[in-house]
């Protein structure tokens, strides 16, 4: 792949982020409603999702379960997409990213080397970036420590 991270060397823990709709299925848009999970949790500010080795380049795998796109978007670095569902990308997904589409039932693997920290006190957020989808429970938050 152009471009690509070279070698890249996943490191043993793959977060596998499951994107659902939750309980009430389809968003109304109201502010704080948890009709939308990431690996069957909703957001709170009070719980830390994930954490990731600083230095570390790691793969996740990305996961639509539900029949609505959610482009997913993390903070702290960016990342290149590997794949989608085991099929080869389109050129103009081979670029560095902050956010890939995900199609509904389609997993995507992204790479990304995670550099820049982030503690409990100021984590990192990952979320689709559609507002009423990251506003009803759509995001979770990651420390790089
Ligand atoms: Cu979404």
């Amino acid at each position: 792949m152009q471009g690509a991270v070279a070698n890249p060397k996943p490191s043993p823990m793959e977060a596998t982020c499951s994107l659902a709709p939750g309980p009430g299925g389809m968003s109304t848009g109201l502010h704080g409603l948890d009709m939308f999970s990431i690996n069957h949790q909703y957001m709170d500010i009070w719980v830390i999702n994930q954490r990731v080795q600083r230095g570390a380049t790691e793969i996740w795998e990305i996961g639509n379960d539900g029949h609505m796109l959610h482009p997913f978007h993390f903070h702290g670095t960016s990342f290149q997409i590997l794949d989608r569902g085991g099929f080869p990308l389109p050129d103009q997904e081979r670029g560095w990213k902050d956010v890939v589409l995900v199609r509904p039932f389609e997993k995507v693997r992204v790479v990304a080397r995670f550099d820049q920290p982030a503690g409990d006190d100021h984590p990192f957020m990952y979320h689709c970036h559609i507002l009423e989808h990251e506003d009803n429970g759509m995001m979770g938050q990651f420390t790089v420590s």
